[in-house]
């Protein structure tokens, strides 16, 4: 079959409806680049909106080298957060819409102004950030054990499923972000850890390298967008028997229940 970028979109979507997981678009498509892989993100969101999702804002992928690394793509991308995919602080993951789960630590902006790529810096970025929260993004691939290129990645919306935000909010005067810390632990054991530095030297420069990959085509990141600025830790399995926390030094703590 060829594919076209309904059909990969399609695919994509009825992989997450249905938990099945699909091989990566690439192995059929291999003509298949990033910009297409955009087109095909593009046309799944519409296609969520359609269906009565909002989009709450921006998630950057692979902005550290622990991410990097693990997935072996060493190029950053954005995505779309949508209303949908936000699950209440203290509440356990969804586990039956889920096929292989994964939960990563992130640094969480809000923009107070509008952020329009593609000549943002880290002080630009900063200037436009109305609070910063601590935040865990449970990631999904589509594919089969998380084998995918690039434009693999970006169409299937860098592995979106759920997102949980802290309610504590802090203002960027408040903070260190480079030296910001958290600790992963599973059951109260701890896993990983990592601080800001590890996304792209600063939670901002992230921020800021969305604003412009964004701006380069032609959209800007609105006030009240929440930007998830990336894995700062390798993601860690996630299991509906355990208990996942994100202990930041300052903005505190996430977690993830076990379920049930
Ligand atoms: C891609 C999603 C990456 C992040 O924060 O790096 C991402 C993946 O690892 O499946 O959300
Ligand atoms: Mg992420």
């Amino acid at each position: 079959m060829a594919w076209t970028i309904d059909t990969a979109a399609d695919h994509l979507l009825a992989a997450e409806r249905s938990r099945t997981n699909t091989g990566p678009l690439t192995d059929e498509w291999p003509e298949l680049d990033a910009e297409t892989g955009y087109a095909i993100q593009d046309r799944l969101i519409a296609k969520r909106l359609a269906a009565g999702e909002r989009v709450v804002g921006v998630k950057l992928g692979l902005t550290s080298r622990a991410k990097q690394e693990r997935m072996g793509i060493d190029s950053p991308l954005t995505a779309v957060v949508t209303d949908a995919m936000r699950i209440p602080a203290g509440a356990t993951a969804p586990y039956g819409k889920l096929i292989h789960p994964r939960v990563e630590p992130e640094i969480v902006f809000v923009l107070g102004t509008d952020l329009t790529g593609p000549d943002v810096d880290v002080e630009k970025a900063l200037a436009a950030v109305a609070a910063v929260h601590a935040g865990f993004e449970v990631i999904d691939s589509r594919y089969r054990d998380f084998r995918f290129r690039l434009p693999d990645v970006i169409a299937d919306n860098a592995s979106s499923s759920y997102f949980v935000v802290s309610e504590e909010a802090f203002a960027v005067a408040d903070l260190d972000l480079v030296a910001e810390e958290v600790v992963v632990k599973v059951d109260g054991r701890e896993v990983d850890r990592a601080n800001g530095a590890a996304v792209q030297g600063h939670p901002a420069a992230a921020l800021a390298l969305a604003a412009n990959s964004l701006g380069r085509r032609g959209i800007t990141i609105p006030a009240g967008s929440l930007v998830l600025t990336g894995g700062l830790t390798d993601a860690v399995e996630l299991r509906p028997e355990s208990e996942f926390t994100a202990e930041f030094s300052t903005l505190g703590t996430v977690a993830i229940p076990a379920a049930g």
